[in-house]
Order: structure tokens, then C-alpha cells, then sequence
């Protein structure tokens, strides 16, 4: 009975839409991992104002996916986008030391907010193609990400513009579907 109801749950999470947002600050590459993952290829992007919002299917399992614009007079609204969210995907450009400060302070105030309570919480170190840019260990370290207790998170190492990376990063939040 228990392994009946087991499979039965899996089969109505597989059914369901996962809500996933991914945030980070304006040019980390949040635009160019959302339409990898929609496409398999590299779009030109714009900044985003307001968000994009696309359906991605991974493996039959469907993820509503909002990218939301980054820019510093943007923040603020990023609450708006929180109800019902299952999964946040933050994105950091691991070439950016100095705005990595401004990321954690965001960081942490999402993870305080409420509506993020039962969210996973994966870290794209993104750009890692570039000479110079910060490890995922580097950055991990920098947002103190081992005092996490009260979500599920990890950190990914990836390069949007070739994919490397990316996938492993939904396949952690896919093994993440209660
Ligand atoms: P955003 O949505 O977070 O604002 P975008 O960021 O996806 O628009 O990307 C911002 C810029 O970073 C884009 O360059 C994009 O091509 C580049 N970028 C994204 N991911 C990577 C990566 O992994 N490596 C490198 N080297 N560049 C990346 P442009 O020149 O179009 O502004």
C-alpha cells in the first residue's frame, strides 16, 4: 500500500506545474539560462524589464519558469513574483566580486520572506568560461551557504552560453519533487 501511494503521489507531482523563479542581479546571465533550457541554444538577450516567463518540460516533469529583471530599481518587485514558488533559481555572475555582497543581502532577505518558506533555494555560479572568475567553492564560501539550515539549496557551477552545467542544475532540482 505504502509503495501504491508512493508511485500515485509521483505520478500527480509529474502531472503538476512546478513554479520556479529565477532571480539574480541585472547581466548574471538569468535570461540566457532560461532560454538554454527552452531552446538548447544561446538568444540574444536584452535586459529584462518586468520578467520572462516560459514553459520548460524536463524528463514529463513541467516547470513554469518566471525570469525576473535584476536591475537595482527592479528588486523590490521581486516579492510580488514569491507565492506558490517551489524552486528559486539564483543566478550569479562569478565574475562580478564586487556586486557579490548586494546578491547575498538579496539572498538572505528571500530566504526570510514567507512565501519562499518551502522553496528550494539553486545557485547557477554562472560565466565560468571566463579567466578569473570566482569557483562555485569561492562563492559558497562567500554567501556562508553551509549556515543554511532552514532550505534545501545547492550551488552549481555553469556557462550558460555553452549549457555546461545547467542541465546538472535542473536534474538537482528535479530529484528535489517531494
Ligand atoms: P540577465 O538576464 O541576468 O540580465 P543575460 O543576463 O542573460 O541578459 O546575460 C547578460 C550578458 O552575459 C549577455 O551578454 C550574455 O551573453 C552574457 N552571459 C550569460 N551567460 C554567460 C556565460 O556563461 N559566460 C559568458 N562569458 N557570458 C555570459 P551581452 O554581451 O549580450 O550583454
Amino acid at each position: 500500500m505504502g509503495m501504491l501511494m508512493t508511485k500515485l503521489w509521483k505520478l500527480w507531482w509529474s502531472d503538476k506545474e512546478h513554479k520556479v523563479i529565477i532571480v539574480g542581479l541585472d547581466n548574471a546571465g538569468k535570461t540566457t539560462i532560461l532560454y538554454q533550457l527552452v531552446t538548447g541554444e544561446v538568444v540574444n538577450t536584452s535586459p529584462t524589464i518586468g520578467s520572462n516567463v516560459e514553459e520548460v518540460t524536463w524528463r514529463n516533469i513541467h516547470f513554469i519558469m518566471w525570469d525576473i529583471g535584476g536591475q537595482e530599481s527592479l528588486r523590490t518587485s521581486w516579492s510580488s513574483y514569491y507565492s506558490h514558488t517551489h524552486f528559486l533559481i539564483a543566478v550569479i555572475d562569478s565574475t562580478d566580486r564586487e556586486r557579490l555582497g548586494s546578491m547575498k543581502k538579496e539572498l538572505y532577505s528571500m530566504l526570510a520572506h514567507d512565501d519562499l518558506a518551502k522553496a528550494a533555494i539553486l545557485i547557477y555560479a554562472n560565466k565560468q568560461d571566463v579567466d578569473g572568475a570566482m569557483t562555485a567553492a569561492e562563492i559558497s564560501e562567500e554567501l556562508n551557504l553551509t549556515s543554511i539550515k532552514s532550505h534545501r539549496w545547492q550551488i552549481q557551477a555553469c556557462c550558460a552560453l555553452s549549457g555546461e552545467g545547467v542541465t546538472a542544475g535542473i536534474e538537482w532540482i528535479a530529484s528535489n519533487i517531494p
